[in-house]
Formats: C-alpha cells, sequence, structure tokens
C-alpha cells in the first residue's frame, strides 16, 4: 500500500503510527506541502488537495479517520463492542471537530506562519486558539481514567489524538494543568509504532 503523506502532518502520524502498530508495509510518498501549488497527479487522487492519501491498489482513500478504519479492520484497534466501538468514535469526532480546529487557529499563528514567512502572528487568533484547546482538554481531562485509554483498551482514538497533542508543546499550549492527559499521552507516545511515527521525519524512511 502507498501512504501519499507529510513528516510533520498529525494527521498522517495518526495512519502511519497504526501501519507500524499493526506491522503493515507502507510506501510512503512525500507531498511537500510547504508548496502551494499540488500536482494535478496528486489532486485526481484527493481533489481536497490534503494528505493523507490511502492507494490499496486501485483503491484510492482520503480521510485519516477512513484510512485509520482501513488499516485496523479485523484488529483489536477497531472494537467489536458496539458500545466500545462508539465511545471511540466519539473521541475521533471531538477531535476532528472541536480540538484539531482549536489546535490549527494557534499552530497556523505560532508555526506556520513564520515557516512561510506570512508576517506577524494574530494575536486575537491565538487566544481564541488557545482558550478552545483548554476547554476542550478540560472535557478530556474529567473523563480519562489514571491509568487508562481513550475508550477502554488501546485503539483508533488514542493513535486519532496522540499525535496532535505531541504537538501542543511546539505550539506552546500548556497541558501542565492536565496530569491525567499528559500521562496518557506519555504512555500512547512510549509506544514503538508512536515513536516511529512521531520521529518519521528525522528517520531513513521506511
Ligand atoms: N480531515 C482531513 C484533514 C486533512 C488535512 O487537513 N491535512 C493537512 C495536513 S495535517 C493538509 O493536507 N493540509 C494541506 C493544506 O491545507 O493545504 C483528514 O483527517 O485526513
Amino acid at each position: 500500500m502507498r501512504l501519499h503523506d507529510f513528516p510533520y502532518s498529525p494527521n498522517c502520524k495518526k495512519v502511519r503510527a497504526v501501519a507500524y502498530e499493526l506491522d503493515i508495509p507502507l510506501d510512503c510518498v512525500t507531498v511537500n506541502l510547504f508548496d502551494g501549488a499540488r500536482a494535478p497527479e496528486f489532486l485526481a487522487k484527493n481533489p481536497n488537495g490534503r494528505v493523507p492519501v490511502l492507494e490499496d491498489g486501485d483503491f484510492v482513500l482520503w480521510e485519516s479517520t477512513a484510512i485509520m478504519r482501513y488499516l485496523a479492520r479485523g484488529s483489536a484497534l477497531l472494537p467489536a463492542d458496539p458500545r466500545r466501538a462508539a465511545d471511540m468514535d466519539r473521541w475521533i469526532a471531538w477531535q476532528l471537530a472541536h480540538l484539531g480546529p482549536a489546535m490549527s487557529k494557534v499552530a497556523r499563528e505560532r508555526i506556520v506562519k513564520a515557516l512561510r514567512g506570512h508576517g506577524e502572528p494574530d494575536l486575537a487568533r491565538i487566544a481564541e486558539g488557545t482558550a478552545e484547546f483548554h476547554a476542550a482538554t478540560a472535557v478530556l481531562e474529567a473523563s480519562l481514567a489514571d491509568d487508562g485509554y481513550l475508550a477502554g483498551p488501546l485503539s483508533l482514538a488514542d493513535f486519532a489524538l496522540a499525535p496532535h497533542y505531541d504537538l501542543a508543546g511546539a505550539c506552546q499550549l500548556d497541558l501542565t494543568p492536565y496530569p491525567r492527559v499528559t500521562s496518557w499521552l506519555t504512555r500512547v507516545c512510549a509506544r514503538p509504532s508512536m515513536q516511529r511515527a512521531i520521529h518519521y521525519d528525522t528517520q531513513a524512511r521506511p
């Protein structure tokens, strides 16, 4: 299978971590997101112009959640129990609807603008994203047990959220008020699969 990805993208890290966890070989092809233009061949695969995109033979799939689910079919990362599966889906949807947009506001202002030379950060936008990040993370903190995972046993939900929270430091978003989130993140990021996905940009490509 081939994955069109970008080393620093948390949505790509989700997919790579699941593939590494399940020992699924991936042929990774980097799409340079810093270059605004997208090749027509890439746009033919994903008209949204975004990564990740998976190719499995003639089957082309975009959207990180759909890709994770496709890779994890039949594995323990995708619970068979309907309530556990719904709980997992709830956190994945929450990341896409709430946590992700909040962090993106801050990341765009603090990181992307600097990398692309797009001018000074908009402080009002940072304040807005930071407030949303803390409101969301307080919800997660209250939902987590001291030593558990997001939906009972380790599941796709942990792989969906951890790459985003791993970028909190780079965005200058403070996790110290959230000891359970911090301990969960440390536990998930200690897994060899997550380590490999997170540090992919500094390694020889698989
Ligand atoms: N909902 C999509 C979001 C994909 C997405 O936004 N990917 C980012 C990288 S993390 C991207 O390709 N950005 C390029 C752009 O906005 O031009 C998913 O979960 O796959």
